[in-house]
């Protein structure tokens, strides 16, 4: 299985040890397409192409070619919206993460679309078993 794994980048970077928790789980599934959204060295200013568009393009095949995408939508990020709004037009699984008592709203663009699967966590426990049961949901084609 192949899984997109979303989280903010420019958006901020004070969820990525959560990210990097998030990852190792999911990797016991299968390819995690994007495991540098949870690198630790990574900052919202760094760079991780030759630029914006290879960025975009290159993370636009990955997301095509994924199984399933799980974002953890705490931090506020375009580019995860972004994400997130193009894989449900393309009939993806989606998992959005929200984490309860979290200092950010969460956009009704997300916590409104029917398109997408939406946990609330306190404990990183339970984004396990939420992942579980979300994957175990999804068919394997590979
Ligand atoms: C790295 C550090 C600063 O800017 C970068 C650019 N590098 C990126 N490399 C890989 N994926 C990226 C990059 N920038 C954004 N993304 C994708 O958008 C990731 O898949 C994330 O899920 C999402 C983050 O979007 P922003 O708007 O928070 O950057």
């Amino acid at each position: 299985m192949k899984i997109y794994f979303a989280g903010s980048i420019r958006g901020g970077r004070q969820d990525a040890d959560r990210y990097q928790q998030i990852i190792e789980y999911l990797k016991t599934f299968g390819e995690v397409l994007t495991e540098h959204v949870g690198d630790p060295k990574l900052t919202s200013a760094g760079d991780d192409g030759p630029n914006d568009k290879f960025i975009h393009d290159r993370d636009l095949e990955w997301l095509k070619s994924s199984d399933a995408i799980v974002a953890e939508v705490t931090t506020v990020s375009m580019g995860v919206g972004y994400e997130i709004g193009r894989a449900v037009e393309m009939g993806k699984p989606v998992l959005c993460l929200f984490r309860k008592g979290a200092n950010s709203n969460l956009s009704a663009m997300i916590a409104g679309c029917d398109g997408l699967k939406l946990a609330y966590y306190s404990e990183i426990q339970e984004v396990n078993e939420i992942v579980l049961e979300f994957l175990s949901g999804i068919p394997k084609t590979r």
